[in-house]
């Protein structure tokens, strides 16, 4: 096993791999920024060592840095968590480079996934079903024209380099294309560096599912079956479960076998992603591969009783998988919910500042993955996520009323949180029957009328009264809705 592992990463996922290390009787090293030198991350792992100012691109994404001081602390192998250097193919190449073992992938697979068209035609080429549209990035206004018509409006135009939503646009009609090409070509330089897009079939009011997978560096692999993962808002997402309540026994045999197959023909290492949109008829494509160990990890293992963070560990050992297929089965339901420092009532603006109050829910079925404590401060230099609430029951039901359960016990003052926003969703009962896709909080709370992802009104006043009001109804004997005028009292009397 690894004697010391560098982890260069922050928050509830770092905390995350350093009890792994502890796990595995590996010395964790954590680094922190200016920001987070109380930070738990900081205070928890065995070793931790300051790497620069609080702005991410000084500290958490300096590689020179990072790799240079991996070298000194004579660690063997540096954990990206996901974010920051995950999905970075440079990063991945200064490791091996420094002799460093990256706990992840190699280099190619990350580059072939980070190209979407690159993808596409590997995908196809081994026979995983894509959503119809080019393979090729588009090299005119008539030419794109052209293939739309071939595949149908509505089309999708979207940056071969994007990924998370940015740089895509809907396109109805052959009036609209010449402007929705020139809009997506220029965001696409602005944000990847690289201006190349492609068409793809729109798909209405899909369910996206993705499936973990495992692979180790001999070429074997397994899968974990799917999570659904629909319950977003502007590509963040709020809630995740495994398994998906809408996949039947025959889907799921199918779409895991292509998941095989798309993380073998990348030669992919490592636990990974295929993410899928599937269809009311359970017709399913594949989108994109999610190269990292991802946010929504522990509903898969609460489902399996794998712990995926050891099996990197291991798989990066160069060790074959530990794990045969024949052994897995689905074990009962896990949800994850999100629990954001930001406020639903302001159009989720974020909430930064000192947690001065915190109590963490526990009890049957119930794990946090948590990054903050009493007295810890959300930073504006980074994601608002404060922690992950998972819970596991013998069913969908019982999952739900365990989550609302913790829910319940869960205060936070200091910032305010999306506790109470959660709870709305969980007694939703388009939420509570299964019927929900991608749409689902943008239809159930955000607008009177259907509105799709990707019409970004600028007007979200209606919307923000709208969850203010409902969040006002929502009866809670938790610290009343993390009230900014108490709390500043409250502040002012143990704190000044
Ligand atoms: C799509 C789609 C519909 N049709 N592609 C969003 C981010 C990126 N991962 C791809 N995305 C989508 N691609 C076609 N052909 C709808 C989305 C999409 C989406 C996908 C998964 C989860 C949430 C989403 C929210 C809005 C749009």
């Amino acid at each position: 096993m690894f004697k010391k592992v560098l982890i260069a990463n922050r928050g509830e996922i770092a905390v995350r791999i350093i009890r792994a290390c502890r796990d595995l009787g590996i010395t964790s090293a954590a680094i922190y920024s200016d920001a987070d030198k109380s930070a738990q991350h900081t205070l928890l792992a065995d070793e931790s060592y300051y790497i620069g100012p609080s702005v991410a691109s000084e500290s958490y994404l300096n590689k020179d840095k990072i790799i240079a001081l991996a070298k000194k602390i004579g660690a063997d192998a540096i954990h990206p968590g996901y974010g920051f250097f995950a999905e970075n193919a440079d990063f991945i190449e200064a490791c091996e480079k420094a002799k460093i073992n990256f706990i992840g992938p190699s280099s190619y697979s990350v580059k072939m996934m980070g190209n979407k068209t690159e993808a596409r035609t590997l995908m196809d080429k081994n026979n995983v079903p894509i959503v119809p549209g080019t393979t090729k990035p588009l090299s005119s206004v008539k030419e794109g024209i052209k293939n739309s018509n071939e595949i149908g409006y509505p089309v999708l135009l979207k940056a071969v380099a994007g990924g998370g939503g940015k740089g895509m646009k809907v396109i109805h009609s052959d009036d609209e294309f010449e402007s929705a090409y020139e809009t997506t070509k220029r965001v696409a330089l602005k944000s990847f560096a690289n201006d190349d897009v492609y068409l793809e079939k729109f798909i209405e009011q899909p369910k996206h599912i993705e499936v973990q997978i495992l692979g180790d560096k001999k070429g074997n692999y397994i899968h974990l079956f799917e999570r659904e993962c629909s319950i977003q808002r502007r590509h963040q997402k709020i809630i995740e479960e495994a398994p998906s309540s809408f996949v039947d026994e025959k889907t799921r045999e199918k779409i895991t076998n292509e998941a095989i197959n798309a993380a073998k023909a990348c030669k992919y290492f490592n636990a990974g992603t295929i993410e899928f949109l599937m269809d009311k008829d359970k017709n399913f494509y594949f989108l994109e591969m999610n190269t990292r160990l991802q946010v929504e990890h522990p509903v898969t293992e609460l489902i399996t009783g794998v712990d995926l963070v050891m099996e990197q560990f291991s798989i990066a050992l160069g060790n074959k998988l530990t794990i045969n297929q024949k052994d897995l089965k689905i074990s009962g339901h896990a949800l994850e919910c999100r629990i954001y420092a930001e406020d639903a009532s302001e159009n989720f603006m974020p909430s930064v500042g000192k947690i001065f109050h915190y109590k963490q829910p526990s009890g049957p079925g119930v794990r946090l993955d948590s990054g903050f404590e009493e007295g810890s401060e959300i930073s504006i230099h980074y994601d608002p996520l404060i922690s992950k609430l998972i819970t596991w029951g013998t069913d969908r039901e019982n999952a739900i009323n365990r989550m609302k359960r913790a829910l319940s016990e869960y205060q936070i003052a200091g910032v305010t949180s999306n506790i109470s926003f959660l709870e709305l969703i969980l007694k939703h009962p388009v939420f509570t029957d299964g019927s929900f896709d991608i749409n689902f909080v943008e239809n159930e709370f955000l607008s009177g009328d259907k509105k799709s992802s990707f019409e970004n009104s600028e007007d979200e006043t209606d919307a923000a009264a709208l969850i203010s009001a409902l969040l006002k109804s929502q009866s809670s004997h938790r610290i009343k809705k993390n009230n900014s005028v108490n709390i500043s009292k409250w502040q002012e009397q143990m704190y000044e």
